[in-house]
Order: C-alpha cells, then sequence, then structure tokens
C-alpha cells in the first residue's frame, strides 16, 4: 500500500498534513484521520474505499454526490446554520473526482467534522433523536431527483442472502457446516417468514424508498448535547424498503451487549430503547409512511437480526472473506450473538405491536 500522505497529497486540502492515524471501527473500508497543523484549517477523514466489495465506484461516489446535495440544499432552504457540520463534504482530488486512484485502491477524502462524537451504545434520549433523524432522512431524500444505483446489488434482499447462505452451505469450501447444523436448522425454520419483504413488494404492496442501509448506531454524529447532527457512512445509500434504517438501528442501539459478544447473557433487546427510537421515528416519519410500512416495524426488528445472522454465518462457513475479523472464530461468534437478539426480539413482538398502536 502507498503511503498514506503520498495519497492525502494527491486531494485538494487547505493546511499542512501533521499526522494520520486510524479511526472508528467500520468493518469495510479502512478509515484514517488526517489532522493539520494550522488552527484555521480543518481535519480531514481518509477512506480507502473496500474495492472488492464496491465495485463500482463511480457509480458508488456519484451516489453519494447527489445525496449530499440534496441534503445541502435542503438544509440551506431550511435556514439551518453550521450546515458544514450537518452534511458531509468530500474534497476533490487531481482530476477533479471525488476518489483517486493509486493503481491498486480508490480513495477519498472527506472534511472531519468537528466536535462530534459517535457511540458503540446509546440511552434512551438519543435514540429518539435518532429515530427523529433517520425518519427526517428519508424524508429530505424523498423527493431526489435522480435514481441511485444499487451500490451493492440485493444488499438487504432477505431471499438473496439466503441464497448465498445456502451456496456457501452446499460448497462448504472450510469444512465449517457441520458444526453450525443448529444454527442452519433455525435459520431455515424461519426463511419463509423473514422473506415477507420481498413478497410483498412483488404484490405491489411495499414500496422501496432511499434508505441509508447502514443505520448502525456508530454512523450517526452526535453534538455535545446529545443533538444529531448527521449521518455518515453514505456507501449503502440506496433504493429499499424502510425496514433497512428502522431494523439496523435497533440491531445495533437496541442490544444490550455486543455485536460480537461472546457471552450470550449480555445480549437481549432493549425495550426502552425500542420505545424510544420508534417514538422519534414515528414522529418525523408517520406522515409518509404506507399502513403497511407501520404494521411490519416490529417485523423489521426482527429482520435485522435474522439477515446480520445469515451474512455472518454465510462468512464463516465461506472462510471470512467479506468482514474483517479478530480471530478465527470471530464471525461464529457474531452469529451467535446476533440469534440470541433475534430470539429476544421475538418474545418481545406482542409488546412492541402494542406500543406501535399506542403512538399512532
Ligand atoms: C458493515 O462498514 P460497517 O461496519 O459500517 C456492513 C453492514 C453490516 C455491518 C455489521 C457494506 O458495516 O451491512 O450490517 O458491517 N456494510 C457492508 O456490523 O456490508
Ligand atoms: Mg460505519
Amino acid at each position: 500500500m502507498k503511503d498514506l500522505r503520498t495519497i492525502v497529497s494527491k486531494f485538494e486540502l487547505t493546511g499542512t498534513v501533521e499526522e494520520i492515524k486510524p479511526l472508528g471501527a467500520g468493518l469495510i473500508n479502512d478509515t484514517y484521520k488526517v489532522t493539520t497543523q494550522e488552527s484555521d484549517a480543518p481535519d480531514y477523514v481518509l477512506q480507502r474505499i473496500n474495492h472488492a466489495i464496491f465495485q463500482n465506484v463511480e457509480m458508488l461516489q456519484g451516489n453519494i454526490a447527489a445525496v449530499t446535495a440534496h441534503i445541502r440544499k435542503k438544509l440551506e432552504e431550511k435556514g439551518e446554520k453550521e450546515i458544514e457540520r450537518k452534511v458531509l463534504h468530500f474534497v476533490p482530488a487531481e482530476g477533479g473526482k471525488t476518489f483517486w486512484f493509486d493503481g491498486e485502491s480508490y480513495w477519498r477524502v472527506m472534511v472531519f467534522i468537528p466536535r462530534a462524537f459517535t457511540y458503540e451504545t446509546v440511552n434512551p434520549h438519543y435514540s429518539e433523536c435518532a429515530g427523529e433523524a433517520f425518519g427526517q432522512f428519508q424524508a429530505m431524500l424523498a423527493d431526489l431527483p435522480q435514481q441511485l444505483g444499487e451500490t451493492i446489488p440485493d444488499f438487504h434482499n432477505m431471499e438473496f442472502r439466503l441464497k448465498q447462505l445456502r451456496d456457501a452451505v452446499e460448497a462448504d469450501p472450510v469444512g465449517r457446516v457441520k458444526e453450525v447444523q443448529d444454527i442452519l436448522d433455525a435459520i431455515e425454520s424461519r426463511a419463509e417468514r423473514m422473506c415477507m419483504a420481498e413478497q410483498l413488494h412483488r404484490e405491489g404492496k411495499l414500496p422501496k424508498r432511499v434508505c441509508h442501509c447502514d443505520t448502525k448506531v456508530n454512523n450517526m454524529m452526535f453534538d455535545e448535547e446529545g443533538r444529531v447532527l448527521c449521518v455518515i457512512d453514505l456507501d449503502t445509500v440506496m433504493p429499499s424498503y424502510i425496514f433497512s434504517d428502522y431494523g439496523d438501528f435497533l440491531r445495533t442501539g437496541a442490544n444490550t451487549g455486543a455485536e460480537d459478544d461472546a457471552d450470550l447473557n449480555n445480549v437481549n433487546f432493549n425495550m426502552e430503547i425500542f420505545k424510544a427510537f420508534t417514538r422519534g421515528y414515528l414522529r418525523s416519519a408517520k406522515s409518509f409512511l404506507l399502513p403497511i410500512e407501520i404494521e411490519n416495524l416490529p417485523y423489521a426488528a426482527a429482520l435485522f437480526p435474522y439477515m446480520q445472522s445469515v451474512r455472518f454465518l454465510a462468512d464463516y462457513i465461506n472462510g471470512d472473506t467479506y468482514y474483517k475479523i479478530k480471530y478465527p472464530e470471530h464471525n461464529l461468534v457474531r452469529t451467535k450473538a446476533q440469534m440470541k437478539l433475534l430470539y429476544s426480539v421475538e418474545e418481545h413482538t406482542p409488546e412492541m405491536q402494542a406500543f406501535i398502536q399506542e403512538c399512532l
């Protein structure tokens, strides 16, 4: 890999680079913070785009440019102050593109948002703010004039994810299927129901809307007072069911344990977080959501731990080719934690349905 300073020099930064060090905990791209010496120059975020996963970088960056320009315009129209902290700002590279190819990898640079924080866990108050912010994010993008490309085709298509898992099981390239048969059975017994979104879409009952599709709690920036500044990690913004954004936040934000908790006793679905997030989300999204979308929010809460289990398990069976791992069993541990979360969501489903009715 090329020297990071050389890469940064290909972008039109202001200020002198002081240091470049790793940032964040993403499982896909490599991210660095670039600090500048001058107090009046911004700091930056440098990212190596995972090109094996995002194969069409032109499309990827085109989507992000369309989305950020549209949000910026909306914020300007609202007379929003501090726009620079509320929408990502990409820095052009040599040649005028928003990315640079070093012959091997694709890189991009954005302005670092100062005095902003991300969290791995949030309290109910922050969750309510997050729910409202994701509803607003979807609302702001509802009239996006461009048609966005699918940066990862079939990204949240449950039927496709199950097919990937079944293909992995059939190939069993590293001989791991025999040790995970009980998990596979639990997955298969829920498969048909979990593909309900695709079924409803085929029947013309469930629309696709522009969604973020990676609403992990740590993809959201908060200010010093806990107000949401903006949503980051826009690589997967694409048409999907609103279940994606609602469900993936709860998968991460309402888990009382870690995504990869080895102690399953830590992993449960936190109803306080669920309630707060749902209250916030419905406040800003109720006006445009269809009844079928609202009714199925508890399904969305189950769908994402389920889908994530399927994806982690497929990667484990395939010999860990997709997600970054820290130890050999990591994807299996992740799978078990997500399955435990799913069971807890299932137990809480009637309570969730009742709460949603109260909110309406
Ligand atoms: C990946 O890059 P990161 O960590 O924000 C993944 C998500 C998964 C998540 C699981 C492009 O997100 O879909 O839900 O890991 N992103 C991609 O933690 O596959
Ligand atoms: Mg991320």
